[in-house]
């Protein structure tokens, strides 16, 4: 073959492969293309290069270096066919590939647990009727748990087998009425005591929390639940507005149908004392105890009962939550179970 046919056969090939790969739309045809032109057995460049031994040996150098120039450029034609398609072979498409057009994927976050969506809304409630929030250890000692509330040392409420004593926690707090033994709070009316012997007169607080009892579980009983204990102690504090805080505090939180019965009842720290029931599925179910602050109490602490009066109450967080979100078990709060507490978004 002449050096003229060959080099017009190399200069053919590569207009012919610039033309097509400049105009290669999918990465399929683009395949074909490599195939066609640089295939290792049957591609174009090959059939050229076998040309090479028909030309005489003094253009054979000429033939060479055209021959690669061209394999190059058609080599370069096509990477750059294959940036252009977003295909992988070269640097810019080295990594994932990334559609900017497509929607995101919304990753998933967490929320508040019911318990903690229904402290927060109580508090939000308190704060606007004037209590302010305070706070109390869950690990506490008998003055506080019992003494202090005017609950004796014989007093069934004691009973070990209706607390969790703690086995090896040490007294930090030294008062002469105290006795050694520490114990998880059975009932947040210990703030109440807390609140008394540090904060000036007149006060109207509130505080919510953990307490602990080995109550067998059941629908509405948990060994481990939350109180929220109310006090307010000014010169002349009423059982009519203990009622109508409570029935404030019932409506704002449960609607104004809910349905709201005080009944007598007894506790050592107040006289009077009352249950406080709200109606739900048919049934009156007992969501806190309540009355006026017992003389004792203020006794204990050193507040004269003439000057001062005051209510306080105590109710169960977790059964105000249950009511709320159409929840019948305590027990399902306390399963961690995502699917179950997904349903209560905040
Ligand atoms: C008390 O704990 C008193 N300290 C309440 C009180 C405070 C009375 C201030 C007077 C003045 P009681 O044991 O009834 O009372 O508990 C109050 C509420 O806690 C109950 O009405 C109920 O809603 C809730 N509760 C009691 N035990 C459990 C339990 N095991 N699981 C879930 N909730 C409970």
């Amino acid at each position: 073959m002449s050096l003229k046919n060959f080099i017009d056969s190399l200069d053919g090939l590569l207009g012919e492969a610039k033309q097509s790969l400049d105009s290669v739309t999918s990465n399929d045809q683009l395949e074909a293309l490599r195939v066609r032109f640089v295939g290792a057995k049957s591609g174009a460049i090959k059939a050229v290069q076998k040309l090479m031994g028909s030309i005489e040996s003094e253009h054979r150098p000429v033939a060479g270096k055209r021959f690669n120039e061209v394999r190059d450029a058609i080599q370069s034609a096509l990477d750059a066919a294959t940036v252009r398609l977003g295909g992988g072979g070269s640097q810019l498409s080295d990594g994932p590939q990334i559609d900017p057009t497509l929607p995101g994927i919304r990753p998933t976050l967490g929320q508040l647990h019911p318990i903690t969506q229904t402290i927060e809304h109580l508090k939000d409630i308190m704060g606007r009727l004037g209590f302010n929030v305070t706070e109390g250890p869950e690990i506490e000692d008998t003055w506080h748990n019992f003494v202090a509330l005017n609950i004796p040392e014989d007093h069934p409420a004691r009973d070990p087998l209706d607390n969790f004593y703690l086995a090896t926690a040490k007294k930090q707090v030294h008062n002469p009425a105290d006795r050694d033994a520490m114990l998880l709070r059975s009932q947040t009316s210990t703030v109440q005591i807390r609140v008394m012997e540090t904060q000036p007169l007149p006060l109207r607080i509130i505080s919510l929390g953990r307490v602990y009892r080995p109550d067998a579980p059941d629908a509405t009983h948990f060994p481990m639940f939350n109180q929220m204990e109310g006090l307010w102690v000014d010169n002349h504090v009423t059982m009519a507005q203990l009622k109508s805080v409570l029935r404030l505090f019932a409506t704002s939180y449960l609607g104004s149908d809910v349905h709201v019965r005080f009944r007598p009842s007894f506790f050592p720290f107040t006289e009077p004392s009352v249950e406080v029931d709200y109606w739900w599925n048919g049934n009156w179910v007992e969501f806190g105890g309540a009355g006026m602050v017992d003389p004792n109490v203020f006794q204990a602490l050193g507040i004269d009962s003439e000057e001062w009066s005051g209510f306080a109450f105590g109710l169960g967080v977790e059964r105000l939550c249950m009511r709320r979100f159409g929840i019948v078990d305590i027990r399902d709060l306390y399963r961690s179970d995502v699917r179950f507490l997904r349903q209560f978004a905040s």
